[in-house]
């Protein structure tokens, strides 16, 4: 009997594809092309008994005209989404199917939806929602569609029935051993081989899912219920060599939320991927500051020899009251205890900070922040080695349901009351009413001129920074 077709998509992230290179390095900040893991772990759960087409907006010119070819007699559209313009391209690529096959079910998960899955599914062009972990409730969702019958009951899921919306009850976490391997062999690998650094052959891998912390800007807690499970230490490691093996795989950004929480997992992979010799690196690798800030040095040794050849920390901000605003459960003296350890143990750092958080002293933010992101230019710049480092200073954005979106509404931001509204919400330099222009003309003059974004030597750094601090005494 033949296969009936299930279209996985992921759409277009940003709104025009912008290239931000690293003047430091050449590679991009933030390469856009990553592999679709969300829906891969999809496809893994019904690829057996289904005709499954991945497409994946960032590296397909075509999709919009590839999926609505691909629509006729489909059994379901399922769009993955973020709270960005994936919504706005989502929304589009949905009407287009829907004018034509108006009986076609299209499904919704991902971050956004599964955080705003009532004001999602008012969108005429959704008809189901899988809140939270996808794998079963999708596989579970398609059956019943193949053989027509309610969704009535599944958990994890909200859907549209006689006019009505229905929110089923919620889902247990699954561990992450409960589901076959990434199966890299559904896209096309070569398109999704990246550059990065010192990388010419890149590719995304996660080992865990989820987060156990509760920052209170982020959707993590609120999409995974504080739940993280994590590969087995060996399972990580001979799914990363057989990945690196059949497609000649250099080097590994790895998508995990928290990666070191289990340090006696991570000392298992690094112990395994040291005595295998594999010869490939980790990039990337995702860590929370009150964690590594504290790991032992016995770990933190293993790291480079295992092949983590850098770390991406989302340090936040350099004000404390600021830190504890947003519940991130950690201080910021931590900060220089990261930095420190990374330099002594030769591995680069990714750090994140972000400006604009409600409620907080606008100009003290600022001021400590730019301070701390200083004080690490400083740090790699007088043993020469600021290409290997790289800061990203963002605005503080709000996100569906979390405190601070709470509180950003407190503040003087207008309610996001439909789908739309999201799509159309800037992430990059979103203005929040309570961050004076001022303020926020400082900060991204600060972040033009940091040196991966300007090109300048460290000298040059000093005199600008110290410009910098003069102006902002002054506002
Ligand atoms: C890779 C990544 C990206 C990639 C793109 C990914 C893509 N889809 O194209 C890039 C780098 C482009 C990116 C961009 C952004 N990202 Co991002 N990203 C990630 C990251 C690190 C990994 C995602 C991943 O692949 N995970 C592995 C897969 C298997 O998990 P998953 O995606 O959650 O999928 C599961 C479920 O969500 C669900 N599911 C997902 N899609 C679907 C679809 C259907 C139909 C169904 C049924 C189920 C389902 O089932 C899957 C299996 O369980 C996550 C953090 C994380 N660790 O998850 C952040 C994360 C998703 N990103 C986030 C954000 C905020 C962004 C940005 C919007 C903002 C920013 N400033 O970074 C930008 C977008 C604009 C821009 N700058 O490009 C937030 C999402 C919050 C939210 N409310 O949307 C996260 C959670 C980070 C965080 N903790 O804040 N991101
Ligand atoms: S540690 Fe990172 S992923 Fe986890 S809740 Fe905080 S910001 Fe989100």
């Amino acid at each position: 009997m033949e296969k009936k077709r299930i279209i996985l998509f992921n759409p277009m992230p940003v709104k025009h594809p912008v290239a931000i290179l690293n003047k430091m390095t050449t590679s991009l900040q933030v390469p856009l092309v990553n592999v679709p893991l969300s829906l891969l772990a999809l496809g893994r759960m019904v690829r057996d008994e289904f005709d499954v087409k991945i497409i994946n907006a960032v590296v397909d010119n075509d999709y919009k005209k590839n999926i609505i070819d691909m629509s006729k007699n489909a059994l379901c559209l399922a769009v993955s989404s973020m709270t960005c313009h994936q919504i706005t391209d989502g929304i589009d690529v949905c009407k287009a199917v829907k004018e034509l096959y108006p009986q076609l079910p299209v499904i919704w998960g991902g971050y956004h939806p599964s955080t705003e899955p009532m004001q999602t599914l008012k969108n005429p062009y959704i008809d189901i929602v899988i809140r939270g972990q996808g794998e079963v409730p999708f596989k579970e969702v398609v059956n019943k569609l193949k053989k027509n019958e309610s969704l009535e009951g599944i958990p994890g899921i909200s859907y549209k029935e006689g006019g009505k919306i229905i929110e089923n009850k919620d889902r247990e976490f699954k561990t992450l051993d409960s589901f076959p391997p990434i199966p890299y062999d559904m896209i096309d690998v070569e398109r999704h081989v990246k550059g990065y650094k010192f990388a010419k052959r890149c590719i995304d891998y996660y080992s865990s899912f989820g987060c156990a912390a509760g920052c209170d800007f982020c959707s993590e807690p609120l999409f995974c219920g504080r739940h993280w499970s994590g590969l087995p230490a060996e399972t990580v490691v001979s799914e990363l060599e057989y990945i690196a093996k059949t497609y000649s795989i250099d080097t590994f950004m790895i998508r995990d939320s928290d990666f070191f929480i289990n340090v006696n997992r991570v000392k298992k992979i690094c112990s395994l991927l040291i005595e295998k010799n594999l010869g490939f690196r980790l990039t990337s690798v995702n860590g929370r500051m009150e964690l590594l800030s504290r790991m032992d040095e016995e770990v933190w040794g293993l790291l480079r020899k295992a092949g983590i050849c850098e770390i991406f920390i989302g340090f936040e901000s350099g004000l404390q009251e600021a830190l504890d605003a947003m519940n991130k459960g950690a201080r910021t003296s931590q900060i220089k205890a990261c930095i420190d350890k990374c330099i002594k143990h030769d591995i680069d750092i990714r750090g994140s900070f972000m400006v604009g958080i409600p409620g907080v002293n606008a100009k003290e933010e600022v001021r400590k922040t730019f301070e701390e992101i200083h004080h690490i230019i400083s740090s790699y710049g007088k043993m020469g080695k600021l290409d290997h480092m790289d800061i990203l200073l963002s605005f503080f954005t709000p996100y569906p349901h979390t405190k601070l979106y709470e509180a950003s509404v407190k503040n003087g931001l207008k309610p996001l009351n439909t789908l739309e509204e999201w799509g159309d919400f800037d992430q990059f330099d979103f203005k929040a009413p309570w961050f004076s222009k001022e303020y926020f003309d400082i900060t991204r003059e600060f972040r033009a001129g940091m040196p991966m974004n300007s090109g300048c030597d460290f000298r040059e750094w000093c005199g600008f920074y110290e410009g910098i601090v003069k102006r902002l005494k002054s506002i």
